[in-house]
């Protein structure tokens, strides 16, 4: 494992006294401040003002009650959060995560490193998180959208175009974005559409938001090719998980000519050698909410499901982890590499352990962390923002393009980065410090607040 800095230690150490129990939370700070060193010895003004123990510290935690009323007429209850984390760039700006495992180290987590994802992509976001140990998973849709009144019937006094702005996350895509602010509407009175980002298009919303992420992460790994001097032409890819980032990563890499082998859900992984059959997989993911073993059953014998093992044991050239935290581990990094993988891109938020990460850096594998690689959702969030606050909407060949953009200046960021710091060619110091010095020199001029 990498070792902190000195300064860093006690500023490490208090995160995990101040924080118990929050693992998740404790993992997200600790590898931002495993990149950190360099940055304190050149610039003592960040010590000087406490800036990395204030960073550490969220601005604001919101956890509230959220009762609601199922099919049956049991009432049932679920715990809601949102923390709002940093707003020295911007309004906070991050997503909101239903699933049943979401506790506060998750959402902190994920608030942590939403403030240098939103500041690598150079838009004027800060960071925030929010959820709630909600499963969508087997409910009506009257249900989902009782449950989604209830969640914003407490969400809504703390929100708002200026002051924090939520999307979608794992469990939360359009038509949980439609129930949430149908109420935030009719509470306010107001037709606030930038208080909300992943609308519906008919209602605000922006082109290419829905593709945005998985598109971003590989428009990132293009950069990451193109600059070896290679391409996506021939390629093999493994995307883990098959929701909304999956499946527009798998997309654009069809685009670009490689080929995405295998896609798994929480329950198993499927390899499919001629490539995965987008239009079904969107049909049963998507549109039926189905589950990925269905898929496997209508492809008949060209696919080959597994409920057990792991999708990284499927040989590939390019990895692009997309469902979760924490889903490829040291072991999982070793078979990448008997296997010959020679990039992994983290569509998900931390979805490769420190274990993982540390093999992949000590075998040379090129290795792009999830606050750059996968920053195309939340900046094309800030895109559908700046649409609402100008009332325009932006053609898909438009907004597209300012996607890639994005995506090919946070590369050059992080490599520019690295360079400066003599880490040359490492993603993972690049993304943490050029994300960091933006916020801590606004933190700075912002005063002590
Ligand atoms: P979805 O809910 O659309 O899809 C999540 C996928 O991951 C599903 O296939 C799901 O399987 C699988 N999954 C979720 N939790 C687990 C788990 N605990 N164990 C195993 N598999 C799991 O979410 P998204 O695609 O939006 O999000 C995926 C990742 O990308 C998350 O890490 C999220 O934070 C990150 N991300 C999302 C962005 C966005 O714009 N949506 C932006 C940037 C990052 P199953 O169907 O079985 O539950
Ligand atoms: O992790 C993420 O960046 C997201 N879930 C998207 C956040 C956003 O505000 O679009």
């Amino acid at each position: 494992m990498p070792v902190l800095d000195e300064q860093l230690i006690p500023v490490f150490d208090e995160v995990v006294s101040r924080n118990p129990g929050e693992t998740e939370f404790h993992q997200a700070v600790r590898e931002v401040l495993e990149s950190l060193g360099p940055v304190v010895a050149k610039h003592p003004e960040y010590a000087d003002g406490e800036v990395i123990r204030r960073l550490c510290e969220p601005e604001r935690q919101i956890i509230f009650r959220v009762p609601w009323v199922d099919d049956a007429g049991r009432v049932q209850l679920n715990r809601g959060f949102r923390v709002e984390f940093n707003s020295a760039l911007g309004p906070y700006k991050g997503g909101l995560r239903f699933h049943p495992t979401v506790y506060l180290g998750i959402v902190k987590f994920l608030g942590f490193e939403q403030i240098f994802k939103n500041s690598l992509t150079g838009m004027p976001i800060g960071g925030g998180k929010g959820g709630s140990d909600f499963d969508p998973k087997g409910r009506s849709d009257a249900e989902v959208m009782r449950f989604c009144q209830s969640f914003m019937t407490e969400l809504y006094r703390h929100i708002g175009e200026y002051t924090d702005v939520p999307a979608g996350d794992i469990g939360v895509g359009g038509r949980e974005i439609g129930y949430l602010f149908g109420q935030y509407k009719r509470i306010t009175n107001v037709y606030e559409s930038g208080v909300l980002t992943g609308k519906g298009l008919t209602w605000g919303g922006s082109l290419v938001r829905t593709e945005a992420t998985g598109y971003g992460t590989v428009f990132f790994v293009n950069e990451m090719l193109s600059t070896g001097g290679d391409s996506f032409d021939g390629k093999r890819a493994v995307v883990s998980g098959s929701g909304n980032v999956a499946i527009y990563a798998i997309e654009k890499v069809h685009q670009l000519g490689g080929r995405v082998i295998a896609c798994s859900d929480s329950d198993g992984y499927v390899v499919e050698e001629s490539g995965i059959d987008l239009d079904l997989l969107k049909e049963v993911k998507e549109e039926r909410r189905g589950r990925l073993a269905d898929y496997a059953q209508r492809r008949g014998s060209s696919a080959c499901y597994s409920a057990n093992g792991s999708i990284w044991s499927v040989p590939c050239d390019i990895a692009l982890p997309c469902a979760t935290q924490n889903e490829l581990n040291g072991t999982d990094a070793k078979q990448l590499v008997a296997n010959g993988c020679q990039i992994v891109a983290e569509g998900a938020n931390m979805p490769a352990t420190p274990e993982a990460i540390d093999v992949l850096r000590a075998s040379g594998v090129r290795f792009a962390p999830g606050k750059a690689a996968n920053a195309g959702g939340v900046a094309t969030s800030a895109l559908e923002m700046q649409q609402n606050a100008s009332r325009d909407s932006w053609t898909f060949e438009y907004t597209e393009e300012r996607l890639e953009k994005i995506m090919r200046s946070i590369h050059r960021r992080c490599l520019e980065t690295a360079d400066e710091y003599g880490a040359t060619g490492d993603y993972v110091v690049g993304a943490n410090i050029a994300g960091f010095t933006q916020v801590a020199d606004a933190m700075l001029a912002l005063g002590i607040i």
